[in-house]
């Protein structure tokens, strides 16, 4: 008999390659799902199976993580072996404008599912894996970032987060639960919310090198992250799970880059050379160069008369919007831990990611082109 697994947050970015991840090794998963006006599933489409389906490996059941009763009856039903909480309102910006409703959640929601599995009597047999972060070392006391390093929350987000964190480590020790939390630092794959930065920023190179965009407009260019792919963060997740004893891991890559040198990795990536002039709210970034041959190999050769034209052109501006009322400037994580004790060690370097990255966003921005030349509206957010 394969394992059972219950994800909250199935139809994210996470959830969905968790989801695909299980599968293969021979779980049957149940997901949480949002009960929402439009279906929502397009991250878990090709894992769907009805309801009329015998012997279903994917398994959905309306919920929400603000829903104790809700919460404790999927439980119920399911009797997982192992939750995977990844459940959460995710962005650090929202949080601040959503700032109650976050810790409803993110902090509280991890709380609904322990005690959850406390009260139905499953501590022996339910394994808790909870989605922490590295928005918790925020502004930073130590660098890099590894397991002992002091946290300090700097967003909405982050402070629930935090909550959430302890009350894993809290859980664990009170009831002798297998209960972990994996440090994730970013991850991110074609699969990201359009709205975090490094997707962000692939969708509109692909679209200004297609000539579906004018201008990217972002925040703070300087603020580092330690980007990682998802792909290999969902089986660090699997991994924590395994141990025999529950702890708490980092898992990163030990590498940190800027916003800046993001988006001249992802214009390179179609042969854009961008040069930055400037400072802070006053900084432009400008085409400078372009390999042909390169743009023709990755975009095609129907877009270089019109990607020509972009030369000494400005394609990147700052606009205040996206600032943070306090920002986490640098991160970057010591994976030691997991790479000696779980044997992780991430298969994507950051240059495999933008490639990803940009090979997914540049094919959907071509089908967007030609929907558009058919007269659809084809719409862009630049949130
Ligand atoms: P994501 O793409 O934003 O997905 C979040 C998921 O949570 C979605 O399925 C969303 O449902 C669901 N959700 C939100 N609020 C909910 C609620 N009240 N009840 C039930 N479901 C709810 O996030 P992700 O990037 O996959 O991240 C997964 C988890 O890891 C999150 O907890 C995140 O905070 C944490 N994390 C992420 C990173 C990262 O770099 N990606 C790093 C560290 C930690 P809808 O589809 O209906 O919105
Ligand atoms: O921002 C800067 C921004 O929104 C990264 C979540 O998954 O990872 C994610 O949180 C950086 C920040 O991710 C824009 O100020 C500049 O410094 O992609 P992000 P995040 O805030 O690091 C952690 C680990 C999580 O746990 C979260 O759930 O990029 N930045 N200009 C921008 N960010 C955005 N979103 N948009 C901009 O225009």
């Amino acid at each position: 008999m394969g394992k059972t697994a219950l994800i909250t947050g199935i139809t994210g970015q996470d959830g969905a390659y968790l989801a695909e991840y299980l599968i293969k090794k021979g779980y049957t998963v149940h997901g949480m799902k949002r009960r929402s006006s439009l279906f929502n599933t397009d991250r878990i489409d090709h894992l769907y199976q009805g309801p009329h389906e015998k012997e279903r490996k994917l398994i959905l059941h309306y919920g929400d993580l603000t829903d104790s009763m809700n919460i404790t009856r999927i439980i119920q039903e399911v009797q997982p072996d192992e939750i995977y909480n990844l459940a959460a309102m995710s962005h650090v910006k929202v949080s601040f404008d959503t700032p109650e409703y976050t810790a409803n959640a993110d902090g509280i929601g991890t709380l609904r599912i322990l005690e959850s599995v406390r009260l139905l009597g499953l501590t022996e047999k339910t394994r808790v894996y909870q989605a922490s972060t590295s928005e918790l070392y925020g502004l930073v006391q130590e660098i890099p970032q590894k397991e002992t390093t002091p946290f300090y929350p700097r967003s909405p987000y982050a402070v629930a987060k935090l909550y959430g964190y302890w009350i894993t480590v809290n859980y664990r020790e009170a009831y002798g639960m297998h209960a972990s939390n994996g440090i994730l630092f970013n991850h991110e794959s074609p699969l990201r919310g359009e709205t975090f930065v490094t997707r962000k920023i692939t969708r509109a190179v692909s679209r200004i090198a297609l000539s579906m965009q004018d201008k990217l407009f972002l925040g703070n260019l300087s603020a580092q992250r330690d980007w990682g792919h998802a792909k290999d963060y969902v089986r660090a997740m699997y991994l924590i799970l395994q141990q025999d004893k529950p702890s708490d891991y980092v898992i990163a890559t030990g590498i940190t880059t800027t916003v800046r040198d993001f988006v001249k990795m992802s214009f390179a990536e179609l042969g854009l050379e961008v040069a930055f002039s400037g400072e802070g709210v006053n900084e432009k970034g400008k085409i400078a160069g372009i390999n042909e041959k390169l743009f023709i190999e990755k975009a095609g050769a129907e877009y270089l008369e019109n990607a020509k034209m972009l030369v000494g052109k400005e394609v990147v501006a700052v606009d205040k919007a996206y600032f943070r009322p306090t920002e986490v400037e640098l991160l970057i994580g010591d994976p030691t831990k997991s790479r000696t004790l779980l044997g992780w060690t991430p298969e994507y370097d950051l240059p495999a990611l933008v490639k990803d990255m940009m090979r997914s966003d540049v094919k959907e921005v071509k089908k967007n082109a030609l929907l558009q030349k058919e007269g659809y509206r084809i719409l862009n957010y630049f949130e």
